[in-house]
């Protein structure tokens, strides 16, 4: 079986992050690891709090992984910090033939900062450089290429803007456009874009971990970037279609947190 390594941030309801990826690697037949870079508190609804995981934890799960996995491909989410960029850039460094999908996770879904200002830049320099994919949507697209990024043009420049920063491939989502959800990807040679159905559901909590870890499950099946991308696509739009309302969770006594008992 082929395996995944997903390095990101727990989030507690599961909609996104790791426990996210996990289920997605899970469904399309690849084994999940983790090595986990912040504990987020969080639901789809809002977000609370966030702590990162020092570089020493960093370095040791992913010392575990790596001396009992073989890996096939790997993806990035939610790293937090610079601190945290330079460490996984260090540990993720060798093979370029090696897949990795970069998701550039700055804001979660409810507005909250997920990543430092100081961090965008090695992000840009230790990490994108690496990457065999990028997947920015609109806004996260704006930030990486320091352009606005609003219609399929826009989306087209900032594609090349981030592919020139060293990406082998980047897929920026359409998924927040006011009409269609077109996608546009660029591997250098070629502008493709890719559409898709909008679908009127309210949780989207996620759905760019679902993306991309599939697109990373299938490179390490052995698919290549654009079929990579397209199957990603379609199995992301089938789990927001099936994707529950998580509701307000009325089984057991909400404590507001730091409450002492
Ligand atoms: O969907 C991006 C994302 C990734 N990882 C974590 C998140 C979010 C968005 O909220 O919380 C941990």
């Amino acid at each position: 079986m082929n395996i995944v390594l997903t390095i990101g941030g727990s989030d507690p309801s599961s909609g996104a992050g790791i426990q996210s990826d996990i289920k997605t690697f899970q469904s399309l037949g690849t084994y999940g690891v983790s090595v986990i870079t912040a504990i987020t508190s969080q639901n789809a609804s809002s977000f609370m709090d966030f702590v990162p995981v020092g570089r020493k934890v960093i370095r040791s799960q992913f010392q575990s992984v790596i001396s009992g996995f073989s890996l096939s491909a790997a993806k990035t989410g939610m790293l937090g910090t610079a601190e945290i960029i330079e460490e996984i850039a260090e540990l993720l460094h060798g093979d370029p033939a090696f897949p990795l999908v970069i998701d550039p996770v700055i804001f979660s879904g409810t507005g909250a900062r997920l990543l430092d200002e100081k961090a965008l830049y090695p992000l840009k320099k230790l990490l994108v450089p690496i990457s065999s994919l990028v997947s920015p949507n609109l806004h996260e697209a704006a930030i990486l290429s320091g352009r606005e990024v609003s219609d399929r043009r826009q989306m087209a420049d900032a594609a090349k803007a981030i592919f020139d920063l060293g990406a082998k491939a980047v897929v920026v989502k359409g998924g927040h456009l006011e009409d269609d959800a077109v996608d546009i990807f660029f591997d250098g040679r070629m502008v493709v874009p890719l559409t898709g159905k909008r679908v009127p559901v309210k949780n989207v909590h996620g759905t760019g971990c679902v993306f991309s870890a599939a697109a990373a499950s299938f490179l390490a099946s052995g698919d290549d970037t654009l079929s990579s991308v397209k199957k990603a696509k379609k199995f992301a739009l089938r789990t927001i279609i099936g994707s529950f309302e998580s509701g307000t969770g009325a089984r057991l006594p909400a404590h507001p947190i730091g409450h002492q008992r």
